[in-house]
């Protein structure tokens, strides 16, 4: 811990309550109001791998109360972790120690939307799938979409510049935010909400704050730009017998869809084999492929005309299996097969979180050397001795999937251990991160750094690179308040 951070006291509560206008918006338990078991879903991450010790968890209800509470903090010297939907993968939205958590959950109304330039402008702890559903009402549809969406926000999304299953389609919200809202560490509240799609007036600040995982400021707004929800929607899911298959099929698809291509995800047999367990377990289990296979690939499409894009699925589909490139492929009939399709995808990392404590890694490489990665990582695996042939559900470790975001070059690594420990994190950790740069890729694709992996940056950026960062860090954020330990150390 920081001898640089002021410890938090019964006396800083006291003055935070009067700074709130209700008391539900602060919980402690410095005053016995509550237990560390009722802080626990903040101070311990989804994964169960990171635990704070945070005796405050406070919940402003507006911006101008954020703006106050970091004053006040900033004032008295005390460390804050700013906390939205706590999906985050990389431990950065959890104290490290006892940093004030500060939730904004509570900042969650949609603010106006405007249907003629599809410009949508909301509070920061919008939930992903609450914003998406008020935008389908109109038409429209939020230009990310991921696994966590029912818990993450969109203040947390932009905080880490999430990439998701549709990136392929609408680009990163580098591209889709056009303002943000932001109050900074010593209180000011930044009015940066734009709504315009061109604007070449100085520097683009917003751009800081897309990916700073709350770094250098707290994300109270957002203005986004917000496609037409395509009329048409399908899928299709394929079994394949090699890496090599997947990347032909990849680009046999954008061949045949072209425009209507809106993801191209992929899996191996083992992330399908721990799905299926996990439905299995949950009385969902169901066969799907009359002839499985080592690899999968999910082709989703979106376009304006229904009967013109199922034309081309089908055409794709009869094309892949009439010359033997898939083993097998499923197309969705409905909306329910829709679902349940994109389920055995989206379910990786719930169903590798079910069976034991994993190891992620998501990083960026070209596409033709992404399962090259995991192939290696099994192998450092077993020389360790850690992993029996492809895993062994009474051994250190359970099973290694590989999978991911295909189209963007993004591959996630989930490694299920029998628990978390030092002896099978040294084997992996940096050997994963080496490789990864022996092949100039990106030690986080889209997950972020967070407390993780800021001690790696150096694996994917250079010195310099590094130093501006801290300049811009230290220029927001002179005493270092904000979300500390994490991201450039
Ligand atoms: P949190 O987890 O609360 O915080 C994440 C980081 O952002 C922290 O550093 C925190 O300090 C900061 N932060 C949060 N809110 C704010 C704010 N308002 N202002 C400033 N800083 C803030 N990620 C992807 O990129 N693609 C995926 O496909 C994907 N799928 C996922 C699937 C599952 C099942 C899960 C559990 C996670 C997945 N994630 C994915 C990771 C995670 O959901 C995203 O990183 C998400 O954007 C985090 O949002 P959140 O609101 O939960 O943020
Ligand atoms: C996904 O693509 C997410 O499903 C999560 O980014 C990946 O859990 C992971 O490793
Ligand atoms: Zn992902």
């Amino acid at each position: 811990r920081s001898t640089s951070f002021t410890k938090p006291t019964e006396e800083h509560l006291k003055d935070l309550k009067a700074i709130l206008s209700t008391p539900t918006s602060l919980l402690s338990t410095l005053d016995g109001s509550a237990t560390p078991d009722d802080l626990a879903s903040y101070n311990d991450d989804w994964m169960n791998k990171y635990h704070g010790k945070s005796p405050i968890v406070v919940k402003p209800r507006t911006t101008e109360e954020v703006s106050k509470v970091m004053k006040y903090c900033y004032e008295k010297g005390l460390a804050v972790v700013p906390q939205g939907g706590n999906t985050g993968l990389v431990g950065g939205s959890n104290p490290v120690h006892d940093e004030i958590i500060l939730n904004i959950s509570n900042l969650n109304k949609i603010r106006s939307f405007d249907e003629v330039s599809g410009v949508l402008v909301a509070d920061g702890g919008v939930i992903l799938e609450a914003a998406d559903h008020a935008l389908a009402e109109k038409g429209f549809i939020f230009p990310l979409d991921l696994g966590a969406k029912g818990s993450c926000h969109i203040g947390g999304n932009v905080a880490t510049n999430a990439g998701g299953l549709r990136l392929l389609r609408y680009g990163s919200l580098h591209g889709s935010v056009l303002g943000l809202e932001v109050v900074l560490p010593d209180g000011t509240i930044w009015d940066g909400l734009s709504k315009l799609r061109k604007d070449n007036t100085g520097f683009d600040l917003k751009q800081l704050f897309i990916g700073s995982e709350g770094t250098i400021g707290i994300i109270t707004g957002i203005s986004i730009h917000c496609p037409r929800r395509p009329a048409a929607m399908n899928v299709a899911v394929f079994s394949l017998d090699s890496y090599e298959a997947v990347q032909k099929v990849f680009a046999e698809a954008k061949g045949h869809l072209g425009e209507i291509l809106s993801a191209f995800e992929f899996f191996d047999k083992q992330s399908y084999a721990l799905v299926k367990k996990h439905q299995e377990e949950n009385g969902g289990e169901r066969k799907v492929f009359d002839q499985e296979g080592d690899f999968y690939c999910l082709i989703e499409t979106g376009g304006s005309n229904a009967e013109h894009d199922e034309a081309k699925l089908t055409g794709l589909l009869e094309h892949l299996l009439g010359t033997e490139m898939v083993l097998d492929g499923v197309l969705a009939q409905d909306s329910t097969q829709f679902q349940s399709l994109w389920s055995l995808r989206e379910l990786v990392p719930e169903s590798a979180g079910k069976a034991g404590s994993v190891y992620k890694y998501d990083v960026s490489v070209p596409v033709g050397k992404m399962y090259g990665l995991v192939e290696k990582m099994r192998a450092k695996l077993r020389e360790g001795g850690v992993l029996e042939g492809d895993g062994n559900p009474e051994g250190p470790i359970r099973a290694v999937a590989g999978y991911g975001h295909m189209g963007d070059g993004n591959l996630h690594i989930n490694i299920v251990a029998n628990k978390y420990s030092d002896e099978v994190e040294k084997i992996i950790e940096p050997y994963v991160y080496e490789i990864v740069a022996e092949n100039d890729g990106s030690i986080s694709a889209e997950h972020g750094l967070g407390v993780m992996k800021a001690p790696y940056i150096g694996y994917s950026k250079n010195d310099v690179s590094i130093e501006m960062m801290r300049k811009i860090k230290t220029l927001f954020d002179p005493k270092g308040l904000l979300n500390p330990y994490k991201y450039i150390i």
